[in-house]
């Protein structure tokens, strides 16, 4: 079983992850993880940060000549702005005065600083933001770089882009996945559809000027996933339940749909439901996902009962506007309790863009998890001798 824990603050010296259950013999480099990191730090919007940092992966546990081991999996991320901090930030007794002031009695509206700090107690909300911020998401990309690693080894691969920034939607381009992947990542947007990623990006400039803030939505495809991962049997091991979960763990997120989503509430069922048919040997059918079976439509998002049906899988997640405002909104000092404008600090105007890498990385968690529960192993070859009975079984159903 897959689990990780990440560690680290925003301006803290550096994130970690620690994740455990990874097979052993699955070739790994830092690199590559690497790429993924570079790939979230990367989109319109983006603020000053993004031009600190250099997000580079330090593999300190798990992986030897190039495989993992099986053992427990350390990685870290220096977060370079810490040199900036390091007074603030300070693990220990302060060795330099004066301090500087970076803290914070404002909260803004949106964010959690006013319930965290009244949960935990604190008087700076620098305590609560430091944690709360999406900086963490840097970890989750390098978790989730080594999930997918995982899952493309047996030919699952993930695939996000941006459908909606701001009220502009992006047409529906129904593209191969390698023709989608390529136009998202060549547009600042990361969206497929060069028209509205331009309308998109213009309107992440006009926001920026007015000191406001762009949410959106992004769609993550997960191809190749076969019938069978989660589970009917028990709330917990349904695979949309715990796709929904992860994505909406995400900083920001407020809504997950799988499939057609909220519009199967306003359709009849006849205008819903997925026909089957049986036709093995046919070029749209991929026997090793389901057999000889396939559908006429995908508007379950590839998954029925809470268990994959063999069908791309498809999750739309909702991004709500950042809620550090430059042109900020009333808030009360928590210090004197006056209504003042809540607190400002360096931030991006949108992280849409961004938030596709995210979503990528947990979804790849999430599917490696449920990949894992269904087809055990302590190796990758022994892995693939389970996948591979299980595909040759398929056939015969
Ligand atoms: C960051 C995500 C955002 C940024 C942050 C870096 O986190 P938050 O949820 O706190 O807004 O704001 O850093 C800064 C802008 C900064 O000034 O430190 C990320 O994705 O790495």
């Amino acid at each position: 079983m897959i689990r990780f824990l990440t560690a680290g603050e925003s301006h803290g010296e550096a994130l970690t992850a620690i994740v455990e259950g990874m097979p052993a013999g699955l070739p790994v480099t830092e690199d590559e993880i690497n790429v993924e990191l570079a790939r979230r730090q990367m989109g319109a919007g983006r603020g000053g940060r993004m031009k600190i940092e250099r997000d580079r992966v330090h593999v300190t546990s798990g992986v030897r000549h190039g495989k993992t081991l099986g053992s427990p999996i350390t990685m870290t991320i220096q977060n370079l702005d810490w040199e900036n901090w390091r007074q603030v930030m300070a693990v220990g007794p302060l060795q330099e005065m004066p301090v500087p002031d970076r803290s914070l009695t404002r909260p803004r509206p949106g964010h959690a600083d006013l319930a965290g700090a009244l949960k935990y107690g604190h008087e700076d909300l620098r305590n609560v933001l430091e944690r709360s911020s999406a900086r963490e998401t840097a970890t989750r990309v390098a978790v989730g770089a080594l999930c997918g690693r995982l899952i493309n080894e047996f030919g699952i691969v993930i695939v996000g882009h941006v459908v909606e920034i701001g009220g502009i939607e992006a047409a529906d381009l129904d593209l191969p996945w390698q023709e989608l992947k390529e136009r998202a990542e060549a547009s600042p947007a990361r969206c497929a559809d060069p028209d509205a990623a331009a309308r998109m990006t213009q309107a992440i400039e006009n926001a920026r000027e007015k000191g406001d803030t762009l949410g959106g939505v992004f769609e993550i495809i997960a191809f190749g996933v076969p019938v069978g991962l989660g589970s009917y049997v028990h709330w917990d091991r349904r695979l949309d339940g715990r796709l929904a979960g992860a994505l909406m763990s995400v900083q920001a997120m407020k809504g997950v749909e799988i499939g057609l989503g909220f519009e199967t509430a306003r359709r009849l069922g006849s205008q819903v439901h997925d026909e089957i048919v049986y036709a093995p040997g046919s070029s749209s059918i991929n026997p090793a996902l389901a057999g000889g079976y396939g559908r006429l439509s995908n508007n379950a998002g590839g998954i029925e009962g809470g268990v994959s049906n063999g069908q791309p899988i498809v999750c739309r997640v909702a991004m709500k506007p950042l809620s550090t405002l430059m042109a900020p909104k009333q808030s009360v000092d928590m210090t004197t309790k006056e209504v003042s404008k809540a607190g400002v600090e360096r931030s991006d105007v949108c992280s849409v863009p961004s938030a596709v890498v995210v979503g990528e990385a947990m979804v790849a968690i999430e599917i490696a998890r449920a990949f894992l529960e269904k087809f055990g192993g302590d190796s990758v070859e022994e892995i693939r001798r389970n996948v591979t009975a299980y595909q040759e079984w398929l056939k015969t159903r």
